[in-house]
């Protein structure tokens, strides 16, 4: 039996719920936000969620937890079979999670916490996020899904992370991000039509509300 530890405004919580429901894996979910107490710790030794718990033993990392979904639940794949065309759809969840969510990230506090706005953040963040949208221009194939012909991780990375950054982006530099990379507006769109995808955002709409009270 699986439980997921998070919450459901996390990016990265919501790409492992919604692999693990594609995949059709039962599983728990267990609310736990981040934190740095030392119970959360020995369980997320970095205090971030996901934190997936497989009986009684506990793995952090989301594109780790994508591999063990992966090795354990062949069945439904969301990885390529073949080796190569596999290492490109992680290059590319890589290249989303490092170069477009975590400059996007810098800004989370100030737009959704209540925090000051970050003025080194503001000079920083975007031409790093031009070289990261660069990047995935040269790399996502969009044909039609983000790394090739069949849905998998690097959609769903896309859906959350290059999401929750277009939002976060557009509040701090009235600048759309989607619309840098041609062909991803329309992929995201068919992403978010699955009946998998359209529960896991809908939990992350509900978690929103109750956020903006
Ligand atoms: N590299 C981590 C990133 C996870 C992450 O940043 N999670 C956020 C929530 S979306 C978090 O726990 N943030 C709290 C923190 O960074 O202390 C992964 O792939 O799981």
């Amino acid at each position: 039996m699986y439980r997921l530890h998070g919450f459901n405004l996390s990016n990265y919580y919501n790409s492992v719920k919604l692999g693990m429901i594609e995949k059709g894996v039962d599983f728990e979910e267990v609310e736990n936000m981040p934190r740095q107490d030392a119970d959360f710790k020995a369980i997320s030794p970095m205090g971030k969620v996901p934190c997936l718990e497989v009986d009684g033993q506990y793995l952090t990392e989301a594109n780790v937890i994508y591999d063990l979904l992966e090795d354990r639940h062949p069945e439904t794949p969301l990885y390529p079979a073949d080796p190569f065309a596999r290492a490109k759809a992680k290059e590319l969840v890589h290249y989303i999670e490092l170069y477009i969510d975590l400059p996007a990230r810098r800004h989370i506090p100030s737009v959704f916490l209540g925090a000051p706005r970050n003025d080194a953040a503001v000079e920083e963040v975007r031409p790093a996020l031009e070289n990261g949208l660069a990047a995935l221009r040269q790399l996502a194939r969009f044909d039609p899904f983000v790394a090739g012909s069949t849905y998998g991780y690097a959609d769903i990375a896309a859906l959350f992370h290059i999401g929750l950054a277009s939002q976060v982006i557009q509040a701090v530099y009235d600048w759309d991000i989607i619309a840098e990379v041609p062909g991803l507006a329309k992929c995201l769109e068919q992403i978010g039509e699955r009946p998998a995808a359209k529960r896991v955002l809908g939990d992350l709409q509900t978690a929103m509300a109750a956020l903006q009270g």
